[in-house]
């Protein structure tokens, strides 16, 4: 079991990152806050008047997300006001929007009523600078919405950026047009934005939430008046936590984050479908339906909501590529929903390799990527199993038995799988139990011999000097110091000699550019025995959880570990390369067992195991 000293100091770390708001529990937010639970997936829609010019202004690309064309481009607010005649999106068809994200199981729509660049995506008393007003569109998209909405029995939310608009003179983060230091924040706050806010949830009927964001400067009452008058006016919408100052009803992970561990608060993380928000023309870095699907069961798993987002094109249509890959998750959804919708978290606070596993009152959901060779084996559910069967195959149960080996302290749950898994990308195993589902919940060794170590779970002392943080994926950033150290402590169930290898990462996603440093000299100590070597960069992969990461493994030798029994783990840089400012960032330390070659399928399917051996004390220990 971690010590709790190690979680707090991880979990205060990490909270630092993010751009997170903690919300107060209470019975109001309690009631409103149901629903959302339920959902755990949702569309998200970029729309506005960035769609005209999708990513090039005046015949040059421009780099960075769509949406932000006006920032990095610096265009004028006189200049970007004419987009506003050309926006004629006249294949807008609400229905048709609603229908996909029906089709793909989303549960709620969040789409921008007003992005950064000030302009109205609503019809609006409080400002011209709307699409009914100012464009020969002239209709209000968001009632279109809203009935289709209502129609589908799909909750329509309203994106609001309340600190950031370009347009107004006021509004924070246009310095080409406006003068910063003369900038009148309450007055933007009180003459637009209060107004908007109030127009939104008073014009398309009962709105889910409103989903703040970039709450730049913004104090915590004025962050407490917006979230007060949302609530003042619609009781049961639900504020993001990006109003900031942590009064919003749950938290936001940073764009395209996913944390590392189970996280005991509600929370959601916004992605996108390729690598942009608002549509640019040419991104086609489409992220694979495997991919959509992995990342919505392994937030889900982790107690989170998968805000998956799409950017229609100024013409009104949602591009293809992301209609086709919502409705191959629409598919998987028909079939494996009951373990995403409703679901709780998983009862082991770490991740899986093989996949991410979901729960419900008496009932586990495994969620199988790695399709195993074998039998597919999970240690440390210490509850009884019942029943076994794929959410594909309900009528079909599966062979199981469950083992407690009390030597080693380790319950082992061997279910034999069909050769081949029943969908592509992930294969849901649905686990009935005797009561609620209870683990062991200490970090330990996995079947496949491997211990994965990631910072987020380790106890972290810190030179007096030190900058290191773990960010909000887990990872171990700005470890400048050769004083810093990392620690964890293992349950080991098979020893033997492991590889042990250092996982790198980027410091910054995608868009980031030249974002890793290598170079250091470490030094992992296991057990009393110590491994030192470099973090080279000759093994690069993309992260297979997040894409949008690459990550850099280095083994740096090896290790002998006798078992069972606990294992003290510390890493420590001997030396640090810091020349681009970077330093030493660490995903994970991995000691990963070497085996001898065991022919895959060694036992053949029809003499293996019967079903249901009564719990009780193995012949052997664990394989
Ligand atoms: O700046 C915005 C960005 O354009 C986009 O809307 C994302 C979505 O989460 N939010 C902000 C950056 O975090």
């Amino acid at each position: 079991m971690m010590c709790r000293r190690a979680v707090i100091a991880a979990l205060s770390l990490s909270l630092v990152s993010s751009v997170a708001a903690p919300a107060q529990p209470d019975a109001a937010r309690e009631k409103r806050i149901q629903w959302w639970r339920q959902a755990r997936f949702g569309m998200f829609i970029h729309w506005g008047l960035y769609a005209v010019p999708a990513g090039e202004w005046k015949g040059q690309p421009i780099a960075g997300i769509g949406e932000w064309i006006m920032n990095r481009a610096k265009i004028p607010v006189k200049e970007y006001e004419l987009l506003a005649g050309r926006f004629n999106p006249v294949k807008f068809d609400a229905d048709a929007w609603v229908r996909v994200a029906k089709e793909a199981g989303q549960q709620y729509i969040v789409i921008t009523s007003k992005h950064h660049d000030g302009f109205a995506m609503f019809g609006s008393k409080a400002s011209p600078y709307n699409i009914v007003d100012a464009t020969p569109f002239k209709r209000d998209v968001m009632k279109e919405l809203s009935a289709a909405c209502q129609k589908h029995g799909v909750k329509l939310c309203f994106y609001y950026s309340q600190s950031q608009d370009w347009h107004h003179p006021d509004g924070l983060g246009n310095t080409w047009d406006y003068d910063d230091a003369k900038k009148n924040f309450p007055k933007y706050l009180n003459e637009l934005v209060k107004p908007h806010v109030r127009e939104i949830l008073t014009q398309y009927g009962p709105i889910g939430l409103i989903w703040f964001d970039t709450p730049q400067r913004i104090t915590r009452e004025q962050s407490q008046e917006l979230t007060d008058l949302v609530h003042s006016i619609q009781p049961d919408a639900l504020v993001s936590g990006r109003i900031g100052n942590e009064v919003g009803d749950y938290r936001s992970m940073g764009d395209n984050q996913i944390p590392a561990r189970v996280m005991d608060y509600d929370w959601e993380t916004p992605v996108t479908l390729n690598d942009t928000w608002g549509f640019k023309k040419d991104d086609q870095n489409w992220k694979s339906t495997q991919t959509l699907i992995r990342q919505l069961v392994d937030v889900v798993s982790k107690n989170g909501n998968y805000l998956l987002n799409v950017g229609p094109t100024s013409e009104g249509v949602i591009p293809q590529p992301s209609v086709d890959r919502l409705l191959e998750v629409g598919k998987w959804i028909k079939v494996n929903g009951a373990a995403v919708y409703g679901a709780q978290p998983s009862p082991y606070p770490y991740e899986f390799e093989w996949g991410s596993i979901t729960a419900k009152p008496g009932r586990l959901y495994l969620h199988v990527i790695d399709w195993p060779k074998r039998d597919f084996m999970l240690y440390g559910l210490r509850s009884k199993v019942k029943s076994a069967h794929l959410l594909a195959a309900p009528g079909t149960p599966l062979k199981f038995m469950q083992i407690q080996d009390r030597t080693a302290k380790l319950s082992v749950l061997r279910i034999t799988l069909p050769a081949s898994p029943p969908d592509k990308d992930v294969s849901v195993v649905a686990l009935e139990l005797d009561g609620k589902p209870t683990v062991e919940t200490g970090l330990a060794q996995q079947p496949d011999g491997k211990v994965t170590l990631s910072p987020i779970f380790a106890d972290v002392t810190k030179a007096p000097d030190s900058g290191l943080s773990i960010d909000a994926r887990g990872v171990a950033t700005r470890w400048f110091n050769t004083g810093d150290k990392l620690s964890w402590k293992f349950r080991l169930y098979r020893g033997g000699e492991f590889r042990v290898v250092l996982v790198s990462s980027e410091t910054r996603g995608a868009a980031g550019g030249d974002n890793w440093e290598g170079g250091h000299k470490v030094t992992v100590t296991a057990g009393g025995q110590s491994a030192s070597g470099a973090v080279g960069d000759g093994d690069r992969r993309k992260n297979a959880r997040n894409p949008r990461w690459q990550d850099v493994y280095s083994e740096i030798g090896r290790v002998k570990l006798s078992a069972p029994g606990m294992v003290d783990v510390t890493v420590k840089a001997d030396s640090i390369t810091a020349a681009h400012k970077m330093g030493f960032t660490l995903r994970e330390v991995q000691l990963v067992k070497i085996e001898p070659n065991i022919p895959a399928r060694a036992v053949p399917a029809k003499k293996r195991p019967a079903t249901r051996r009564p719990a009780g004390r193995a012949k052997s220990g664990p394989r």
